[in-house]
């Protein structure tokens, strides 16, 4: 396969390692722990992997040896850099403890231990993926690992590979999945270990335990890049308002982030607009008076951030999906709408209110991914500066223009920060399955320190659980986290927002870089130095 100068220089790179990790590795057990709610319901749900100890791994000077160890990864969920980095940690990791050990891939997915599909990742497999970004070495997939049947299945290629336990790498969902298979395969003495990892680019798994999601560093860093440069050529032309989509299903941390790196003349918030309880129109008329604004002094140009899962925060919107949805459902006409629903359907520009009806998923829910939000916006900006303009309240020009970023940094190269990172999570992993842990999340903290004072170790999976209602049912889950808005992150950004509105604040980050000085290289995000700093 051909390379590129970058990526061959970039397989070369040691990833830095916490000095925990580094040679021989003890482990530091700290007392009992609770889960994060509802603790007596997740106590007899998980009675075998509730209550275990965090754990910390601390340098010594006993070599690491062990029996060979033979485990297998899984990828879940979207893509997010640094993946192939947890694999490679992983692979080393167990090759520290005992060349003999094996590591087995199983590909697309959970449905790869279900369906018995796998490859063995040699030395050579995983010298081609050192510090590179996608799932490729495997490949992902969102099949739920849920069902008794399912974790039987899987037991028959566990056993077949002489595995000794399983790493999966995903989001809260997928270690939610990973702590049911932990507590099954403990429950019935299989003697089959389970460890997750903490994977998203979305950033919304993370805890007091967790201190981010791995990807979500460089998918804002390379988001944070195409905006800047946006905005060096909105500055340069100043004639058009850019509206940016970001990615992030439901929670704003992306946008939040990246609004904090490059200072954008306007960030929606979806956990905002929810708790004001702003309507569409709201939102509209914010960015229509900044728009009016900056006009007023010769400015016809700016951004607009936008995050991915705005429209179901807006709580009018999501009470019209949720009678659309019934209505549809049951091939009834749209005359059944309430007044307040059927006012807002009226409003919404044509093509989205198709979106709304005929779009639907094989389950017959509206397609709220599908709907293209930030031509939504535009459009009804551009409606209300023309009537505006009529009435002498608007004086400039508004020509809009649109992008959507998710894909584009899902897969990027891993920055420093996260190939680090990866690699460190995934040498704990081995750790944790070398000790005998199961049912544990692989964490590595103190991450706005430098690499060498980071502190890896494992948190028990039960730890970060609460029932919550899922599909109708109270379910065991991780809770998801959305932006604070009593959070460091939000309240710089919402201290600074009306000048970078007012004014062109621009900042322009640049793409990442691998190589040169480290508060170029290795910074953190944003929100990470500002949450552990408050
Ligand atoms: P995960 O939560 O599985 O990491 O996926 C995150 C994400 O990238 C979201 O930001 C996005 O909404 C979604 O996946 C898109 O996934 P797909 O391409 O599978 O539709």
């Amino acid at each position: 396969m051909e390379k590129s100068a970058l990526q061959k220089a970039r397989a070369a790179y040691q990833p830095k390692l916490p000095a925990g990790l580094r040679g021989g590795v003890t482990i530091k057990e700290g007392a009992p722990t609770q889960s994060a709610g509802n603790q007596e319901e997740i106590k007899a749900l998980f009675p075998n992997t509730y209550g275990m100890p965090i754990v910390e791994f601390v340098p010594t000077d006993q070599p690491c040896i062990c029996e060979p160890m033979n485990l297998g990864i899984i990828l879940s969920g979207g893509q997010a850099p640094g993946g192939h980095n947890v694999i490679c940690g992983l692979f080393d990791g167990i090759k520290k403890l005992n060349p003999a050990g094996k590591l087995y891939g199983f590909l697309m997915g959970p449905g790869g231990l279900v369906d018995h599909k796998y490859i063995e990742l040699t030395d050579a497999v995983i010298d081609e993926y050192r510090n590179t970004g996608g799932f490729d070495m495997i490949g992902s997939g969102r099949t739920k690992l849920e069902k008794e049947d399912q974790f039987e299945s899987g037991l028959k290629i566990i056993r077949e590979l002489g595995i000794k336990a399983v790493v999966i790498i995903g989001g809260d969902d997928s270690n939610t999945n990973a702590c049911v298979l932990a507590e099954y395969y403990a429950a019935k003495n299989y003697g089959v270990q389970v460890i997750g990892c903490p994977k998203t680019i979305d950033g919304d798994l993370k805890n007091e335990q967790i201190e981010t999601s791995f990807g979500f560093d460089t998918a804002c860093k390379t988001y944070a890049e195409v905006i800047g440069n946006i905005q060096r050529d909105a500055n340069s032309a100043r004639k058009y308002w850019h509206f940016i989509k970001l990615m992030g299903r439901s929670a704003s941390h992306i946008a939040l982030e990246c609004a904090l790196q490059t200072q954008p003349n306007i960030c929606i918030i979806s956990e905002e607009v929810e708790a004001k309880n702003q309507t569409l129109d709201d939102i509209v008329t914010y960015i229509a008076e900044i728009v009016a604004k900056r006009a007023a002094s010769g400015n016809n140009f700016g951004t607009v951030l936008i995050p991915e899962g705005l429209i179901e925060f807006i709580p009018a919107m999501k009470r019209l999906i949720a009678e659309l949805n019934d209505l549809l459902a049951d091939g009834k006409s749209l005359d059944g709408l309430t007044s307040e629903s059927a006012a807002i359907y009226a409003s919404l520009p044509e093509s989205v209110a198709k979106q709304l009806t005929l779009e639907r998923d094989p389950h017959g829910n509206v397609q709220v991914s599908l709907i293209e939000t930030e031509k939504l916006l535009s459009e009804m900006v551009g409606k209300k500066l023309a009537v505006w303009k009529k009435e002498g309240k608007f004086v400039g020009k508004f020509a809009p223009q649109h992008h959507f970023f998710g894909y584009e940094g899902r897969c990027a190269a891993p920055s420093n920060y996260d190939a680090d990172y990866c690699y460190a999570l995934g040498q704990s992993a081995a750790q944790l399955v070398a000790n005998g842990k199961t049912g544990y999340m692989a964490v590595v903290k103190n991450t706005t320190a430098p690499a060498a004072e980071w502190i890896a170790g494992g948190v028990p999976i039960t730890m970060m659980m609460n029932m919550e209602r899922r599909n109708g049912e109270m379910k065991p889950v991780i809770k998801k986290a959305l932006v604070e808005l009593d959070g460091a992150p939000f309240k710089t950004f919402a201290a600074n927002r009306d000048e970078w509105a007012e004014k062109t604040c621009f900042v322009y980050p640049g793409p990442i870089q691998y190589w040169g000085p480290t508060e170029v290289c290795d910074e953190p995000t944003k929100t990470l130095q500002l949450e552990q700093k408050a």
